[in-house]
């Protein structure tokens, strides 16, 4: 049994919450040892008391029963604790052993979203993982914003240089999408979106939004418009036409330090507004209108995310929105799109023109690498194919790939397979029941935190070092404990710790702050709006922005394309849930009252003689999943909507809440083959399903997700 931690000492405690990305600033409160309350801090300067439900349910995620908090190893069914130190050193044995007969490859590495959410992870883990010198790793990036970083790179010299829409001060938002209302925001780190979106409507700006479910957000926006999923590449694209053909593309300074400005006009050119409206759904005066306003609005910016970079087409959406923002001058302009210059800057000291893309392909199918990482697309394949080169050994870090990977059924059955698996998560889950060895960190109110990543994505500049709020016990370990062990075990060598990393990172960023400066601000320190930093911060070997990259440019045929082959009668897309987290927030009891959320919808339309309520039967080429159909026209026509993250009905986990919701996944549908082809980004929006009525008979306690032909509950364990 864990020895039980002291109690933490009773007072107000300020500290972001780490579960999104709008790093929300929040006040706890402790009284006898307990958080007695969760609040937003009204004086943070950049979330300014926004909070959301998953915050306030922060303490109940620290008190989880089932939260792991010492290492287990797996006999068979079983699994038994171990020590910390007999832990690691089977596992850097393990990986060794393994590398040294099968080759460095032979070892897969799966980094999940919440290792960008806790700095002692993310200064951590890159240097194990380098140990291991291993060319297959994979990670949530490419299936979420591979796209973004593929854009940013090819046009201005580095992934991370992402231009970020100027909410406070722009007139005019053009979002495609993207859900603020539900998601908080993402690579828009701007807490409280629902404010803002109203003050641009206050000050007389416009919002307008283009989703094929009129979401939450849709209520908060000027105007929406139903948009035919994977066709925005097309609809960018004929707002690019308009503003070129009709000359209202105004640049301005971008202009004497971009290349390829004059190609756009004849690459845009096919595709008239006319002539794609059919495919998106987006009559073409409705298109022409935008394209004026858009060009002409004062100070506008083009922001699109998840259901424009998990589509087929994600590389050519995300260079077309920063086009967009370059023709019309709105790229590095105040109320436009701009380049965040955080306190600790990954930028900073990054070699101009260093960009890491295609250096070699995956095995199977030789989807290309890009930063070091090869498509998550192409894991499973690359356990089960038998060779030379295949993996038989996974590294998992903060991820759930069996719940959060396309096709992840198919994962499922490959993972029991490999010779070794390690996870490092705090929790028994979908994935990681299927590791030899798990190693729980300490987690959430119990770590140190500074948000590395999310600052470089947010609208306004500021710094804030997150102290912990619970003490640890003994027995337990922080992530970066878990991956200095390990690399010294691998290396020798010992890690410099998180708090060094950070305090080099804050003394030699654009700010030149010391930790101290920033411990002084408990509400966070203010560093001001974003300004332009242009051409200045380019990383490209011109110096200049490459308005019109070769391998984009190329991309442009396969676009044109589709507007040759018929759309699939019946189209599937994600959806996010204000009180889910993506796979691994469901075990809160907090977070789970109400009714079932996990359900289809359908507009009724594509539903004759189906009823709200009613199970359906939902078949992709990979799979198929039974699952309660909810009828609304909020979908359009033609698309159908499940949300991503359950299927929590499978064995062996341990998730006491989470197991009584369990839904289905939505990656039990996606296919794997589904990617970007530009950027081996997952295509997890836009897969063609059937769906039909099963018989009341076929009602199930818990709705069953299994791949065509076998059901995984049937598989042992290990
Ligand atoms: N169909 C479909 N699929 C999707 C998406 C979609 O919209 N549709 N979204 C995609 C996106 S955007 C993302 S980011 C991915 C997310 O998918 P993944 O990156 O696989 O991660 P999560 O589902 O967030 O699971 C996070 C894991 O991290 C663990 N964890 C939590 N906190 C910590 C910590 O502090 N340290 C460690 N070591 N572990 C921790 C949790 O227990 C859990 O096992 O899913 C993607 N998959
Ligand atoms: N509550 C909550 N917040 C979260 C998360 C969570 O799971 N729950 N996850 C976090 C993570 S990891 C991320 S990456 C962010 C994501 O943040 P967002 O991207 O803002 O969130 P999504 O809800 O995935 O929004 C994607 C939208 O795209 C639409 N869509 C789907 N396909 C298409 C298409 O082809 N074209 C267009 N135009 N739209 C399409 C969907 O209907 C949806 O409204 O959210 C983060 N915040
Ligand atoms: S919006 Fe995000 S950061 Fe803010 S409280 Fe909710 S989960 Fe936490
Ligand atoms: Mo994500």
């Amino acid at each position: 049994m864990p020895l039980s931690p002291p109690p933490p000492r009773d007072g107000v405690y300020y500290r972001a919450c780490p579960l999104c990305e709008a790093i929300c600033g929040l006040r706890l409160t402790v009284q006898g040892g307990q958080v007695t309350d969760v609040r937003g801090d009204p004086h943070d300067p950049l979330s300014r008391g926004h909070i959301c439900p998953k915050g306030a349910a922060l303490p109940d995620l620290h008190a989880d029963p089932d939260r792991l908090k010492t290492p287990l190893r797996r006999d068979g069914d079983t699994w038994q604790p171990i020590t910390w130190d007999a832990a690691l050193d089977l596992v850097a044995r393990r990986l060794r052993e393994m590398q040294a007969e099968h080759g460095a490859d032979s070892v897969a590495t799966f980094q999940g979203n919440p290792s960008v959410h806790n700095s002692g992870t993310l200064l951590t883990a890159g240097a194990f993982l380098k140990a291991l010198g291993t060319r297959n790793r994979f990670s949530a990036t490419s299936t979420d914003q591979l796209p973004h970083h593929y854009a940013a790179a090819e046009m201005f010299g580095h992934p991370l240089l992402l231009p970020i829409p100027d909410v406070d001060r722009t007139d005019f938002l053009l979002m495609l999408g993207a859900n603020p209302l539900a998601s908080n925001g993402s690579i828009l780190t701007a807490p409280g979106m629902r404010e803002r979106l109203r003050a641009i409507r206050e000050r007389g700006g416009r919002v307008v939004l283009l989703d094929p479910r009129r979401t939450e957000t849709a209520a908060h926006a000027s105007e929406y418009h139903p948009i035919r999923p994977g066709s925005d590449a097309l609809f960018l694209m004929a707002l690019l036409h308009v503003i070129l053909a009709e000359g209202l593309a105004r640049p301005g300074r971008l202009s004497d330090f971009t290349d390829g400005l004059d190609a756009l006009s004849s690459v845009a050119a096919p595709f008239s507004p006319e002539r794609v409206a059919a495919a998106t759904g987006v009559p073409a005066g409705t298109t022409r209108t935008l394209a004026r306003d858009f060009a002409r609005a004062p100070r506008a910016a083009a922001y699109g995310r998840m259901g424009l970079s998990t589509q087929a087409f994600g590389g050519l959406c995300q260079w077309l929105l920063n086009t967009l923002n370059l023709v019309t001058g709105n790229l590095d302009r105040e109320g436009g799109a701009l380049f965040p210059t955080p306190a600790f800057d990954l930028l900073t000291g990054a070699r101009a023109g260093a960009v890491h893309h295609g250096r070699w392909n995956s095995r199977v199918r030789g989807l290309p690498e890009f930063d070091g990482e090869l498509p998550s697309a192409a894991l499973a394949e690359e356990i089960i194919t038998p060779g030379p080169e295949q993996i038989r050994a996974l590294v998992t870090v903060a991820g759930n790939p069996v719940l959060s990977t396309p096709g992840g059924a198919a994962l499922e059955q490959a993972l029991p397979g490999l010779d070794f698996m390690v996870s490092i998560d705090p929790y028994l889950n979908e994935t990681t029941r299927h590791a030899h060895v798990i190693l729980p960190p300490a987690t959430g109110l119990e770590v140190e935190h500074y948000d590395v990543i999310f600052h470089h994505f947010a609208v306004r500049a500021t710094a804030r070092l997150n102290t912990p709020v619970f003490p640890i016990s003994e027995e337990q370990r922080f992530d970066h404990d878990i991956f200095a062990g390990l690399t010294e075990r691998l290396t020798g060598r010992r890690l410099a710790t998180p708090t060094e990393r950070l305090a080099a990172g804050l003394r030699h960023g654009p700010h030149a702050l010391s930790l101290d400066d920033v411990r002084a601000h408990p509400h966070g320190l203010d560093l001001g709006p974003m300004q332009p930093t242009l051409p200045g911060r380019l990383l490209t070997a011109s110096g200049r922005i490459n308005a019109l990259p070769q391998a984009i440019g190329q991309d442009v045929a396969r676009l044109e394309a589709t507007l040759h082959h018929p759309t699939p009668a019946l189209i599937l897309i994600g959806r996010r849930q204000l009180r889910s987290n993506n796979s691994w927030m469901h075990n809160t009891p907090r977070l789970m009252r109400g009714p079932d959320r996990c359900t289809l919808y359908l507009n009724p339309a594509d539903a004759p003689g189906l009823r709200s309520g009613q199970l359906v039967r939902v078949t992709s080429r990979v799979g198929s999943v039974t699952v309660p159909v909810e009828l609304t026209d909020d979908v359009m026509p033609g698309v159908a909507s499940l949300p991503h993250g359950f299927g929590h009905h499978r064995p062996g986990t341990r998730l006491g809440v989470a197991e009584q919701h369990p839904g289905v996944s939505l990656n039990d549908l996606t296919d794997p083959l589904l990617i970007d082809e530009l950027t081996g980004n997952a295509a997890l929006n836009g897969t063609p399903i059937q769906v039909e009525a099963v018989g009341e008979t076929a009602a199930l306690d818990h709705p069953v997700a299994h791949p065509r032909g076998s059901d995984p509950r049937a598989a042992p364990a290990s």
